[in-house]
């Protein structure tokens, strides 16, 4: 029997992380979270690259920029979309998600979905919270922080998808 699964190992992987701008107080929260889990599992600074958009609906193209050009293992998405009072949320988390998902099969490429959607500010900062390492000392961490769990993932998928038929 064969039981696959990737190795949380991103020693010598080229990683990038695109990351929306729009509700900055809750990304930058997520890129921190993503970039400690890269460091706390093996990259240098020189093998992750950061790219950053306006806001979440630019992430599918920017994404598709890069894996375009075959230099990542893997690509982390992170955003917060947070409903306001109209429809436009509704649209831009649909297209967003389905964009990044295309970007992922169309180039065969672990893409993951860091992106927080949320109803209010409050329930996205309570998803960007303190990473791992800092929970130990807090104790009061409660749903996480989704750019450290997108980041996770891709170094998971990164290291599985070398062991899948292509
Ligand atoms: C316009 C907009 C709105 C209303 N809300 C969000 C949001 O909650 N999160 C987010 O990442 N981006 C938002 N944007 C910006 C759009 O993603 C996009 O950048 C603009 O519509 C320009 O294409």
């Amino acid at each position: 029997m064969k039981d696959l699964r990737g190795k949380l190992n991103s020693t010598q992987l080229n990683i990038a992380v695109v990351v929306s701008s729009f509700n900055a107080m809750v990304t930058e929260r997520l890129l921190e979270g993503a970039i400690d889990v890269l460091k706390k599992t093996g990259s240098i600074e020189t093998e992750i690259t950061v790219v950053r958009v306006p806001g979440s609906f630019e992430i599918p193209l920017a994404t598709q920029r890069l894996a375009r050009t075959g230099k990542f293992e893997a690509i982390i998405c992170l955003g917060a979309l947070i409903r306001g009072e109209t429809p436009h949320f509704d649209y831009i988390c649909q297209q967003t998600s389905r964009g990044i998902s295309e970007v992922a099969l169309q180039n065969n490429l672990p893409v993951t979905y860091g992106l927080i959607t949320a109803d209010t500010v409050e329930q996205a900062m309570n998803r960007a919270g303190p990473t791992i390492g800092k929970l130990a000392t807090n104790g009061k961490q409660k749903y996480g922080n989704k750019g450290a769990e997108a980041a996770l993932a891709a170094v998971e998928m990164a290291n599985l998808i070398k062991e899948l038929p292509e």
